[in-house]
């Protein structure tokens, strides 16, 4: 049977219309593989492969979308959608949670009473964050086996709020299950984090107002009985560039705002901060406030909250020193030197950026003469042991300023993460974790770069890990029905090639790019050429994965699990190698023998670490750590997605829920059961679907799988069309399930009445 001949005038079915995504019409009438609908009073022809049958459950919006009659991707939005309608913000897809952010606060979706409520329901409570934390927990404790909860989903989508509400969820179960004891300060601590992180790595962007700037993975330990007895934090790729350029519309960091509204009157003289708008890196993103955020009273909370985390008010003013120094060399200027012309002239200090620099290297506990020198020259290593300073253009000294500034943040935020966790430190050592994960999704821009290449290759990862759970998952459910588990072929859904594409050595994205880098006269330009020469030498798989964009030179495209990203290749030598120069060290070595905070502070950054250790190597040992850290645990994954780009609340745009969905893998674990048996249903379902007409009832008689056979056989159905499991009926495709659907409509006409009087209803 075709698509084509099993639409039947007046049948309810789903369409896909671009605008909207799949919309609810009926068939009016059919020619050939065009089929001619009808939505309300508008009519429109589409082909027959964008029509899909109508799903009765979807129309109900079920809480569990596994258990819709048809599942496909229109009766998946039909059913969020009518849910969404209904400020029910959360489904599963089997273990997945979808959540749909609802751009409002929906009343007593999480109070203290609905927390109770859940932990009295456990595993009978509705689609929640909570009921997933809930099995999470209780899994945890029943099988002794770690678990992850890995969150995932656009900018705005709501992972934060998402992440913060299981932490706070799981510190009420522990409590619940085990008597309040001295672990009190940690699950304290669990939830105080958070200001504290997003104060530091959280910055209003475009896309969202309280935009994490990093990755995070925050792990719960608990002892045997379940009670939490300490945590631990990793951090991801902190978008350093921020600390020193925000795009029009967005801001730094909040602290920089909060520190520089909600300081004391004394705090703020001694940091010389009266005029914040004045320093030019809170300047750039022309935006000093967002909506519906204080800073000034944010500030207390973050001071509050980092006391309770451990790092005390003394430490404080000296973190808020550093955040001066970083504004006030934000200010330093440079000129050419008198004299000069053109851009390779040397730089110096402009006279109107001396005051700038003088407070800038009190902060620090420098002077401002070894400042200037080390912001302005470059110390170079001659021919035995002999070394010479060069002298650096405007340009270049901006450059340093602005390194200086980047690293300085990056370390800081590196540092307080280890305090964090030196307080959240378990005394002994915990039986379990449960690790949440909240990290960037996938990003496709106008341009993108080496960050996005970054952030998109950790998605890859984590779409791999996806995969190879749902598959697996999928086979283990073949195997308890007894049915034959070869039918599933991983490679139709796997995205090893393109993960092949990006890390494979030698020749790959990551391994030509680190080439480059360690070659004195390596540039862009010569990477993206090996690697477009170089495609032809990889795997046919891979290689047609990737090419380099017409009449474009320094942009090549990679075709990921997601879609198709164009990167520019110009900037990523420099981003990978992130350079900090040896006067910058010193500078910094120096200024930490006096304040004791950069001392520390200085552990955590690149004067640390070795000298030929690249973003990439470091991110992919990190994203090598996750993986291997996952993999010990049960995944449990929550979906979230943005229902529009306007940041709106009751506005359901189909199109961007579906490409969402698309690419959170969600339909990829719908084309993995479709690659074996797309539709599965009980016998008694089968049964039921015949109702009260002559063959249903001869069914109910004889009940089971009998019951369920006879029906099938009655419907002279192909045999080859379903097979039979121990209790479901497993149909090859959802046309098959369609036919059974037409049979069933023409033998209950009633039921097919019923079927379409609710259509007309909805
Ligand atoms: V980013 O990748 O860090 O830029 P997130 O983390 O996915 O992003 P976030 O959790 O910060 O998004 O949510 C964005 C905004 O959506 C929040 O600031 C809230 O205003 C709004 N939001 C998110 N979830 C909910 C919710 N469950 N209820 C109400 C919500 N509003
Ligand atoms: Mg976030």
């Amino acid at each position: 049977m075709t698509v084509e001949n099993s639409w039947v005038e007046g049948s309810p079915a789903y369409a896909l219309d671009e605008q909207k995504g799949w919309l609810r019409v009926r068939v009016a009438s059919v020619a050939g593989d065009k089929v001619n609908v009808k939505d309300g009073k508008r009519s429109f022809t589409v082909k027959a492969r964008d029509l899909q049958l109508s799903s009765e459950k979807a129309l109900k919006g079920i809480e569990d979308m596994i258990g819709l009659d048809i599942l496909h991707e229109g009766a998946i939005q039909n059913n969020v959608e009518v849910r969404y309608g209904k400020k029910q913000i959360y489904t599963y897809v089997g273990t997945i949670l979808v959540s749909i952010n609802p751009y409002e606060q929906i009343p007593n979706l999480y109070t203290e009473e609905t927390i109770r409520d859940f932990l009295q329901k456990g595993a009978k409570a509705p689609p929640h964050l909570y009921s997933v934390s809930d099995n999470v927990y209780s899994q945890m404790l029943t099988t002794g086996k770690d678990q992850s909860m890995l969150i995932s989903g656009e900018s705005g989508a709501g992972k934060t709020e998402a992440t913060k509400h299981c932490l706070r969820y799981l510190t009420y179960k522990a409590t619940e299950n085990t008597a309040f004891d001295g672990s009190n300060l940690i699950k304290q601590c669990i939830v105080d984090v958070n200001p504290v992180l997003e104060a530091f790595g959280n910055a209003k962007t475009k896309r969202n107002n309280n935009s994490s700037r990093f990755g995070k993975l925050f792990q719960v330990q608990f002892d045997g009985k379940g009670a939490i007895v300490g945590g631990n934090l990793i951090s991801y790729l902190l978008e350093k560039s921020r600390v020193v350029k925000a795009n029009k519309g967005e801001r730094g960091y909040h602290i920089f705002y909060q520190l520089c509204k909600g300081a004391s009157k004394k705090q703020i003289e001694a940091l010389s901060l009266e005029d914040y708008k004045e320093f030019e890196y809170l300047k750039k993103g022309d935006c000093f406030d967002v909506e519906d955020m204080n800073d000034v009273e944010e500030f207390e909370k973050v001071c509050a909250a980092m006391s309770k985390c451990g790092i005390q008010e003394e430490t404080q003013s000296k973190m808020f020193s550093i955040l001066a120094a970083i504004l006030h060399l934000g200010n330093i200027n440079f000129e050419e030197k008198e004299g000069g012309t053109g851009e390779n002239d040397y730089g110096e200090v402009s006279q109107a950026s001396t005051k700038s620099l003088n407070v800038a290297a009190i902060l620090l506990g420098v002077s401002p003469k070894l400042l200037q020198e080390s912001l302005s020259q470059r110390t170079m290593g001659g021919g035995r042991g002999s070394i010479y300073k060069i002298p650096l253009g405007c340009k270049n000294c901006m450059d340093s300023r602005d390194a200086l500034c980047k690293e300085m943040y990056s370390m800081l935020f590196a540092w307080l993460i280890h305090v964090i966790n030196i307080t959240m430190a378990s005394k002994n050592d915990p039986k379990n974790f449960i690790a949440v994960l909240d990290i960037f999704g996938f990003e496709v821009f106008e341009q993108n770069s080496f960050e996005q290449l970054c952030i998109n290759y950790a998605n890859e990862v984590l779409h791999q890990q996806f995969i190879h759970h749902y598959f697996k998952l999928e086979q283990e459910e073949y195997a308890t029905e007894g049915l034959n588990v070869e039918i599933l072929q991983i490679d139709q859904v796997d995205n090893k090639p393109v993960l092949q594409l990006m890390t494979a050595k030698p020749i790959s994205v990551f391994a030509l790019l680190e080439e480059q880098c360690q070659i004195a006269r390596g540039s862009d330009e010569i990477f993206i050429d090996r690697f477009t020469e170089c495609l032809t030498k990889m795997d046919a798989k891979s290689s047609c994965l990737a090419s380099r964009v017409n009449r474009q030179p320094t942009i090549f495209e990679i075709k990921h699990f997601a879609g198709t990203v164009k990167y520019d290749a110009i900037g990523f030598i420099e981003k990978n190698k992130d350079p900090l120069h040896v006067d910058l060290q010193n500078l910094m070595n120096i200024a930490a023998k006096k304040n004791e905070l950069l001392g520390n502070v200085l552990k955590f950054g690149t004067t640390n670490r070795k000298m030929n250790t690249t973003v990439i190597k470091t991110f992919q040992k990190q994203v090598n750590g996750l993986m291997e850290l996952l993999d010990k645990t049960e995944p449990n994954y929550v979906r979230c997605i943005k229902p529009n780009e306007r940041k709106a609340p009751q506005q359901f745009e189909g199109p961007l829920i579906l490409s969402q969905m698309r690419y959170s893998g969600l339909l990829d674990s719908i084309r993995i059961r479709q690659a074996g048996y797309a539709v599965r249903r009980t016998f008694e379902d089968i049964i039921d679907l015949f109702g009260n007409s002559k063959l249903g009832r001869a069914g109910k008689a004889e009940g089971g799988k009998q019951g369920a056979l006879s029906i099938l056989q009655a419907t002279k159905m192909s045999p080859d069309a379903y097979v039979f499991g121990k209790t479901k009926v497993f149909f090859k495709d959802v046309d098959n399930y369609a036919h059974l659907l037409n049979e069933m409509a023409a033998i209950e006409h009633n039921a097919a009445v019923r079927v379409q009087a609710k259509w007309r209803q909805a």
